[in-house]
């Protein structure tokens, strides 16, 4: 055989230089100095010392949270002490008709998107009273099956062209669940139809004990939208105004029918990745915590807001005071609400007949417990 060098091919050189193109969107350094003046959010000072109120009552509810899940007053908790920006300034960006699809870490943007927090606290204890979002509210409960709201968040998207809203759907996962099949079929399929979907990818650096370089070996997360054929962006997810103003662009984008946008949050959670027996220290170092910490979203944000002259320690205190405060009552509410039956589960479940076998259960129940 007449041997003959055939030229290499150059996907090797394509793969670089695209994994090249996908670098950090910063605006504030960790002094919270503006870094990127091309790139900084036109929002007001009222709007600003909102966001920072929001990142400092959320930190509050996480302490508080944690805390009552140990007197075991709550039931599920993910905790979210870290993601302060990168799950409240995505949702700052988004308006009243917009549909949150969350994990099971994302009950702040839900919380701001109008859940009662009694009712955050129930879902914690999975009552079903936690599920029944207020009249208006556009939400699902959160996901946990690690993926799915990904192909469901395509859904209602396409669901919100079809009848012409003008609203987005929006999405969170963490960096695990950009590994799931589940991941690229929503996003494919949001791309092929140019459904006004976010998808966010909030990459904390590890799946429970998983560390990030174990899902996959491409550069960034962001670079999977390359497949999709959409727009993807790796944002400091420590820097809320750099992810406020990527969500806001992503989402501006979807409303004028460009499609979906997938959008990598650089992140970390500071706690466990639960309160069901994670232990952190077994996967990470203090050094890891300490790199990260010194990142910390509301100490960066503090700073940008005290040179303007926008924010003080009494503020903070304000916000911290009331936080305790609603925590409080939500809590006593929450307390107050009378035991979910096994026959209203039943009964929640099926609008219509129930299957002749659970019928028979339940009607067992609804004589057991109404006594
Ligand atoms: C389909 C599926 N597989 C496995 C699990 C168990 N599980 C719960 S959380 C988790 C890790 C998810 O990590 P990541 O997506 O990075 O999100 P994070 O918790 O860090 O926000 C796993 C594997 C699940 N809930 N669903």
């Amino acid at each position: 055989m007449a041997s003959k060098k055939q030229a290499p091919f150059d996907a090797v050189a394509v793969l670089n230089e695209i994994e090249s193109k996908f670098e950090l969107v910063q605006v504030l350094d960790l002094d919270g100095n503006v870094v990127n003046e091309a790139f900084m959010p036109d929002l007001t000072d009222e709007q600003l010392v909102e966001l920072m109120e929001r990142m400092v009552w959320t930190r509050v509810l996480d302490q508080r949270s944690i805390s009552l899940n140990r007197q075991g007053r709550l039931g599920f908790y993910a905790p979210t002490a870290g993601q302060e920006a990168s799950q409240l300034g995505s949702h700052y960006a988004l308006e009243k008709e917009d549909w949150i699809l969350p994990g099971y870490r994302d009950v702040p943007q839900l919380i701001w998107q109008g859940l009662p927090l009694t009712k955050a606290f129930l879902w914690s204890r999975g009552h079903f009273v936690g599920s029944q979002f207020p009249e208006g509210m556009h939400a699902l409960a959160p996901q946990i099956i690690i993926g799915a709201q990904y192909v469901q968040t395509a859904g209602v998207a396409l669901g919100l062209k079809k009848r012409g809203q003008q609203a987005v759907a929006i999405t969170y996962t963490g960096d695990g669940g950009s590994s799931q099949g589940d991941f690229y079929e929503g996003i494919n399929f949001a791309s092929a139809f140019k459904a006004p979907a976010i998808f966010v990818i909030q990459n904390n650096n590890y799946a429970i004990s998983t560390p990030r370089d174990k899902q996959t070996a491409a550069k960034t997360l962001a670079q999977k939208s390359v497949a999709a054929g959409i727009p993807g962006i790796v944002v400091d997810g420590m820097d809320v105004l750099a992810v406020y103003e990527v969500t806001r662009q992503a989402r501006e984008r979807a409303i004028a029918g460009d499609g979906p946008t997938l959008i990598e949050t650089m992140t970390y959670r500071y706690g466990p990745h639960t309160m069901a027996g994670d232990d952190p220290t077994r996967y990470r170092t203090s050094d890891d915590d300490a790199e990260w910490i010194k990142k910390d979203p509301l100490v960066r944000f503090r700073k940008f807001l005290e040179a303007k002259g926008l924010w003080n320690e009494e503020k903070e205190n304000e916000v911290m005071e009331r936080a305790k405060e609603d925590i409080k009552n939500a809590i006593k509410e929450a307390d107050a609400t009378p035991k979910q039956t096994v026959s209203q589960l039943a009964e929640i479940m099926y609008s219509g007949e129930m299957p002749a076998n659970l019928k028979e259960q339940y009607e067992i129940y609804k004589e057991k417990e109404s006594k």
